[in-house]
This record gives C-alpha cells, sequence and structure tokens, in this order.
C-alpha cells in the first residue's frame, strides 16, 4: 500500500463517514458529517488544480464549524439538532444579517454545506446513470444550476462555470471513485448517493421546520 493512502480519496470512506454521522433516532452528528466533507475535500482535490477555489471554500466553512465544536459552547456542537436548539435558544443563527465582528454562525454555515451535498448528490446521480459518452463537465453544470447556482453571486457562478469546463473525462472520475471498475464504481455511488441523500434530508426537515432555509 502507498505511504500516501490516506490522502487519497476513497469513496468507501465517505459513505461511512455519512452513515456514521445519522443515529438510530435520526439525529446527525456534526463530526462524521465534516468528516464525510473532508474526503470530499480529497475528492475535489482528485480534480485537478481548477477546484482549488472550490475546494478552498468548503475547507473553510469545515474550519468554521471546527471553530465552534472547540469554543467553550462546544458541547452544544455534537448533533445539527443541538445545534440548532442552542443557537435558536440564544438568538445567534443570524436571521437578518452576517456578523462582523464573530465568526458566522454555524447554522449558516451548515446551510452552505447543505445545499452543495444537494449538488453532489445529483451529480453522483449523474455519474452512475450516464453512458459512456456522457460528459462529466456537463453533468456538474447541470446539477449546479438544479441545486446550487440560484444563491451564489455572479463571479461565484462565472468561477464556478471555469472549474467544471476542467473537470476530467467520465472514465478518469470512474477511476477515482473506483479503481476496481465501472459496474463496482456504479454500486459504491448509488451507495455514496443513498446515505448522502438521507443525512440531506433530515438536515432539510430540520432547516425547514425552523425557517432556516434562507440564512444570510
Ligand atoms: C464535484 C465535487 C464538488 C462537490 C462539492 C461542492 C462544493 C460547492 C462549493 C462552491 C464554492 C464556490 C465558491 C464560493 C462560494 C460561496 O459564496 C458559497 N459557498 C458555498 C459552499 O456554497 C456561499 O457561502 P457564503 O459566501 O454565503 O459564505
Amino acid at each position: 500500500d502507498s505511504p500516501f493512502q490516506e490522502h487519497q480519496f476513497q469513496i468507501q470512506r465517505l459513505i461511512s463517514a455519512f452513515k456514521a454521522s445519522l443515529t438510530p433516532n435520526e439525529q446527525i452528528l456534526l463530526q462524521g458529517y465534516l468528516s464525510g466533507w473532508k474526503e470530499l475535500i480529497k475528492f475535489m482535490d482528485a480534480l485537478g488544480a481548477a477546484f482549488g477555489l472550490i475546494s478552498r471554500e468548503t475547507q473553510n466553512k469545515i474550519s468554521i464549524m471546527e471553530h465552534h465544536q472547540r469554543g467553550e459552547h462546544g458541547h452544544h456542537y455534537r448533533t445539527v439538532q443541538s445545534m440548532v436548539t442552542f443557537e435558536l435558544a440564544n438568538g445567534l443563527v443570524g436571521f437578518q444579517f452576517l456578523p462582523e465582528d464573530q465568526p458566522p454562525s454555524g447554522c449558516r454555515t451548515l446551510l452552505r454545506l447543505h445545499r452543495a451535498l444537494k449538488w453532489l448528490e445529483l451529480f453522483l446521480h449523474k455519474l452512475r446513470t450516464s453512458k459512456k459518452d456522457g460528459d462529466p463537465s456537463q453533468m456538474c453544470a447541470e446539477a449546479y444550476r438544479e441545486a446550487l447556482a440560484p444563491y451564489h453571486r455572479w463571479w461565484v457562478r462565472q468561477a464556478v462555470a471555469l472549474a467544471f469546463l476542467a473537470m476530467p473525462s467520465r472514465q478518469e472520475l470512474y477511476r477515482i471513485v473506483s479503481p476496481k471498475g465501472e459496474q463496482k464504481g456504479q454500486a459504491m455511488l448509488l451507495a455514496a448517493i443513498g446515505n448522502l441523500a438521507r443525512v440531506y434530508n433530515i438536515t432539510q426537515e430540520v432547516y425547514a421546520s425552523h425557517g432556516m432555509l434562507e440564512l444570510p
């Protein structure tokens, strides 16, 4: 085995992390959620330098969440639900504007990751069901238009569109997802999509029930 293996994306680790983030009574453990995202960063890094901006921005969101977890109220940041309860009860969500003198709230930061997770779910679904001549750049752009573009400023949409043009070929993507071949890759993608979707849907319900789907 290569000594660099833990730095390489492994879809199995992605699946395990998101699976482990869900408790039997449907609490979402932030630690597993963020581990899943860290694995996704490795995936983006494997896609090439064009994904640098996307990868750095995502890392930035993870760091904000970890900052909250290390803080004096860190124990409230164990699950999505406990975070929401804590920030709501203490007026920390930030329904009106972004604070300038303190880090952005956990709720608004996680919301960004949450929306991006939908993009990923759509993209992986398109990749899994694509034909041999499918174009990942296009799948990526379509998923982005559906899930994420409406929330992004103009310059972000331009920058992201550029990154998508540099997307590796379908064959190369499957090699990153599964060195053991396309069939195995499709099975892994299905498992990944299932686990992402479950976590996404529960988070969505929590946010919707508190009117928190549009935090600035
Ligand atoms: C192909 C695999 C990629 C899946 C992960 C998708 C990550 C999407 C992140 C896009 C980042 C683009 C640049 C920055 C955008 C920010 O403005 C935006 N951040 C996110 C994570 O959407 C919104 O955050 P903000 O500006 O309200 O703090």
